[in-house]
């Protein structure tokens, strides 16, 4: 047997999963809810409430314990962890962890106490700034002035200066806490920072996590002076090293060996971002398969041969972790938009799907809305703002099926509009996440897109990604091989676009599209 282990350290979620390259069989998926699990950490929804929407931080020590808890878990149902040959996985992208000490510096981890204990003297902020956080509108103006505008800082880094950026807001830090940040000897990513919990030393960055921070130069991989420079002083001391995606940035640490049973010098694999790697375990490395994630977030990527960006500043180039580059596009007002919009209508997620494939026909009898429960960066909407357009009960949000439509309708063509820049229109797409299993927003997206729309049986494709990277690392698996036995689609669930509610589109997409351009504006 050969034993493969993925994390993915998400927004909601903790996610581990083992695969079995021998076999071809997926042995173990198992998710921890942060909100569910670990109520202590006050994060129903794995991030921390704050009076400004536009603040959104978590408390990063929530990451470490659930680590120690999942692990816990597993181990306790009998997970042999001694089998397994390699390690890497992904975290949610651009958030960032700021510690006192390099994890490389720090006592070793002591396996007599759990590691959150261990973590907690090392943090000099006690909160990390999260992807939702769009609080650094000024700093992205600052960032851009500095390097020669955003043409010049698109060119570089493959993104305009993002407010959820770590740059960005690792600028907001210096200027809001000096004092902190003076004290702050590294700065990381969740994902760098997860895999140096693991390996109890100080993890690198990789190119399809690291091009999402403004200070990555993508051509090179490498984090680039300039940007450094006009982020916050001294920040190069402060970054763990940029690396390849397949580096092995250590072995797993003592800690782990004696608390779970891991065998002492299995290696890690540098960890990515969790579309970077759901890139990889979609199956869609290559350019040609376009995904959409419906996570916390929705996102829609696809692997790019070249660089080729949008020249409206929204999409954005990341590595490609099997090589190459991706483009992505990502709503904040993905899965939680939904949600809330579930909830203020009364409809389960059963009742949701019937709904849409039931209840409703598309185009919605000219029901629409703005979907923008939280604020958006894809279009930028600084502060929620939720509009509905229609009849008098819909408007009143007295037609919970028409609102259920109406909340997919717009975030399927927000999509399409924000991706028209990718290039040619997806024959087919591959889609992932939380919310794909509900077929009710497979079928509208078949429709809008006028696309074939397929998933794969396993579900997060994230966790997925890193045990396959680990595979080809360190079990010199090719990804194509891989892809054979663990990215197959499942074809008993392809939804078809069907021509007549694709034409239905037109007069709302134009109604729409004029909105949405209106609000970028
Ligand atoms: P993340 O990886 O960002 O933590 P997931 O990909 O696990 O998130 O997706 C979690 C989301 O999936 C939940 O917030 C929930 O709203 C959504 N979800 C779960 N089941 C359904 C369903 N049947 N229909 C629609 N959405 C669902
Ligand atoms: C991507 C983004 C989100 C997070 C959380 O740019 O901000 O998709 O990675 O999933």
């Amino acid at each position: 047997m050969a034993l493969f282990l993925g994390l993915d350290s998400s927004t909601q979620s903790l996610s581990a999963m083992v695969i079995d390259t021998d076999s071809g069989k997926v042995l173990l998926d198992q998710s921890l809810n942060f909100g569910q699990t670990l109520p202590e950490f006050g994060s129903p929804s794995g991030f921390l409430e704050h009076a400004d929407p536009q603040l959104k931080h978590a408390n990063p020590l929530m990451w470490v314990a659930a680590l120690d808890r999942l692990l816990g878990t597993l181990k306790t149902a009998g997970t042999d962890f001694s089998r397994i040959e390699g390690i890497s996985g992904a975290g949610q992208q651009h958030g960032s962890v700021y510690l006192r000490k390099r994890i490389s510096d720090a006592p070793a981890w002591d396996p007599a106490s759990d590691l959150l204990g261990q973590v907690q003297p090392l943090l000099s902020r006690e909160t990390s700034p999260i992807w939702m956080d769009s609080s650094t509108h000024e700093e992205c103006r600052e960032i851009a002035e500095a390097v020669g505008g955003d043409d010049k800082v698109v060119k570089l880094t493959g993104s305009r200066a993002i407010e959820r950026f770590t740059g960005p807001q690792i600028r907001a830090f210096y200027k809001r806490d000096p004092r902190a940040y003076g004290q702050t000897s590294e700065i990381h990513l969740v994902s760098s920072f997860i895999a140096s919990l693991l390996i109890g030393q100080s993890a690198g960055i990789d190119p399809g996590d690291g091009a999402g921070m403004n200070l990555l130069e993508l051509a090179s991989g490498a984090f680039d002076p300039t940007l450094l420079a006009a982020t916050a002083p001294g920040l190069d001391e402060k970054l763990p090293s940029a690396v390849g995606s397949r580096t092995q940035v250590g072995e797993i640490a003592p800690y782990f060996v004696s608390r779970y049973g891991f065998k002492a010098g299995t290696p890690v694999i540098a960890f990515t971002g969790d579309n970077p790697s759901s890139l990889v375990g979609m199956g869609a490395t290559e350019p040609g398969t376009a995904v959409v994630s419906l996570g916390t977030s929705d996102t829609v990527f696809a692997a790019m041969r070249h660089p080729h960006n949008d020249p409206r500043g929204f999409g954005h180039v990341f590595g490609n972790p099997a090589g190459g580059f991706m483009c992505l596009i990502c709503f904040a007002n993905g899965s939680l938009a939904r949600e809330k919009l579930a909830e203020k209508a009364g409809l389960s997620w059963p009742a949701f799907e019937r709904a849409i494939l039931e209840e409703t026909t598309p185009g919605n009898r000219g029901n629409w809305l703005l979907p923008f429960f939280i604020p958006e960066m894809t279009p930028k909407v600084l502060a929620p703002k939720v509009e509905l357009f229609g009849s008098e009960r819909f408007v009143a949000w007295q037609e919970p099926a028409a609102l259920a439509r109406a909340i997919v309708e717009a975030q399927a063509l927000s999509m399409q509009r924000h991706s028209a820049f990718i290039g040619e229109q997806p024959k087919l797409i591959r889609v992932t996440g939380g919310a794909a299993k509900n077929r009710g927003i497979l079928q509208v997206l078949a429709d809008v897109f006028g696309a074939e729309i397929h998933t794969l049986s396993v579900a997060n494709a994230s966790a997925l990604g890193g045990a396959l990277r680990a595979a080809e690392a360190v079990g010199k698996v090719p990804f194509d091989s891989l892809y054979q036995a663990f990215a197959a689609t499942d074809a008993s669930r392809a939804v078809a676009p069907r021509a007549s509610a694709t034409a239905c589109y037109g007069e709302l997409r134009e109604k729409l599209v004029a909105r949405l351009d209106a609000l970028s504006a």
